[in-house]
Parts: C-alpha cells; sequence; structure tokens
C-alpha cells in the first residue's frame, strides 16, 4: 500500500494543500497532477462523483503521487465503505454534529481494532495479490486520513466532546454551510461566522488534530496558516476563474 504522502506531511508539521474538483474526470486528476497539489477531493457530496467515478480518479491520482481524497454525502458506512474500497486513502465527512457521529466516521474508515469497515479483496487491498490481509489492514489504518467538518452551530457546541474522539486527523471548517447554520447564508466574514471560527480554532489549537479550512484565495490561506491551520483547501473553480477574468480583462479592452 502507498504512503499516504499527505498525512505524513502533516505528522511533521508541514502544510498541506489540496483542491476540491466536483467533476467525475479521470483526466482531469491527471491534468492537476501537474500542479504540485498535495491532494485533491474528489466531491461525492456537492458533486457528481460516484464510487466508479472515484475509482478511476484515485488510479489518476496515483498515476501522479497526489494523494487521492474523497468527500461523501453522508456519514453512513455502507456509503463511506464504497468509496474507500476504491484506494481513496482520507475520507471528509460532512456536517458531524456530535461525539457519536464522529465516532462513527472514524469507525468507517479503519479496520478492527479501531473500527468496523468491511473488508474484502477491493482495489485499495490491491485485490488481494500483493500481501496478506492481516498487513494490509494494519497498513490501512495507519494510512488513512479521517476529516470530519465542522460547518454548523451544533457542531461547534459539541466540538469539545467530538474532540475527544481517538482517531481524527483533521476538524475542517465548512465556511458556506457554517454561515448558512448561523443563519448568514454565504457571509463568510459576517462577525458572528468569525466567532465560530475563532472558537473552533481555539479548541483545536489544544489537541494533536490538525485544523482545515476552505479558503477562497492565496490571501485567505495565507492568513489562515498564520491562524494554525495546516490542512488548507480551494476549490477548483476560485482557481480557473481568476485567470480566465484576467484573460478577458487584458483582450477585451
Ligand atoms: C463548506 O464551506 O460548507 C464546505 O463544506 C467547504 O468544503
Ligand atoms: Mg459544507
Amino acid at each position: 500500500m502507498r504512503t499516504n504522502r499527505t498525512k505524513e506531511k502533516l505528522n511533521s508539521g508541514e502544510t498541506v494543500f489540496g483542491c476540491f474538483l466536483r467533476y467525475p474526470s479521470a483526466a482531469l486528476v491527471e491534468v492537476m497532477g501537474y500542479q504540485d497539489w498535495d491532494f485533491i477531493v474528489f466531491d461525492g457530496e456537492h458533486g457528481m462523483v460516484d464510487p466508479r467515478d472515484c475509482e478511476n480518479m484515485v488510479r489518476a491520482a496515483e498515476l501522479q503521487d497526489v494523494t487521492p481524497i474523497v468527500r461523501v454525502t453522508t456519514n453512513s458506512p455502507p456509503v463511506i465503505l464504497r468509496y474507500m474500497d476504491t484506494g481513496a486513502q482520507g475520507l471528509h465527512v460532512p456536517w458531524v454534529n456530535s461525539r457519536p457521529e464522529a465516532e462513527q466516521a472514524v469507525q468507517s474508515v479503519k479496520y478492527e481494532p479501531l473500527g468496523i469497515r468491511g473488508l474484502a479483496s477491493v482495489r485499495a487491498a490491491d485485490y488481494g495479490q500483493a500481501i496478506p490481509f492481516g498487513e494490509y489492514v494494519t497498513q490501512a489504518n495507519a494510512e488513512t486520513l479521517t476529516v470530519i467538518h465542522i460547518e454548523t452551530a451544533e457542531a461547534v457546541k459539541q466540538l469539545p466532546e467530538i474532540l475527544k474522539v481517538e482517531g481524527l486527523d483533521v476538524i475542517f471548517i465548512g465556511p458556506t454551510d457554517l454561515s448558512h447554520s448561523l443563519g448568514v447564508p454565504g457571509q463568510a466574514d459576517h462577525p458572528t461566522v468569525k466567532t465560530a471560527m475563532e472558537q473552533i480554532t481555539e479548541a483545536v489549537s489544544k489537541t494533536s488534530v490538525a485544523l482545515g479550512i476552505m479558503v477562497p484565495n492565496a490571501q485567505a490561506a495565507q492568513e489562515w496558516r498564520q491562524r494554525g491551520a495546516s490542512y488548507i483547501t480551494v476549490a477548483f473553480e476560485s482557481m480557473l476563474n481568476p485567470g480566465v477574468r484576467q484573460f478577458f480583462s487584458s483582450v477585451r479592452q
């Protein structure tokens, strides 16, 4: 099984950068593999990525040595299983609002004795062709990365309890859903949202769990890096848009 380079970097204190991709395209992952991302998040929540697409996108990511991570729609073990079986090395679980939900997320990613993930000769296990199951299980438990989204008012309230769960690698702030939950949809800069984010940042800083966030641009990435975030993501569209706009502002004068 491959080393999870994103997890390795995070564990050695480095900051990692990733991109959310909602389009089910292995070719696009291959192209992005030339762009120096640490990881790409294949989006099965707000994107069209189903398990079959995910498997091909994972292949492209492996080709390019980018860590393949997936975001699922729901915190459900059978749903998570289908995506993790493709060989994705990490999982984003949206809308985690309580300690039991956080436990369920970790348990869906890990095999015995850490979790309940179903075991079979799937792609993640090299189809049972490479190493004995026992060794694979140990490696998979060590290499997989569990990221949970804290993106509701309830989750912020429950965060001290959520942080007691063993096996969480990243607490991820979802600014858009958080603003929505706090009654100011889309206003990630609203004081109420900022206060909630501050609470999350402070609670996570007292633990060994990494802080992650979605940012709109490089300036916000730098700001969040200074505030202690080490798992920083952007959306594919926020990268594409400035380049295209700049092109047209130069050529259509
Ligand atoms: C949010 O902002 O709600 C997210 O989930 C970002 O990925
Ligand atoms: Mg969200």
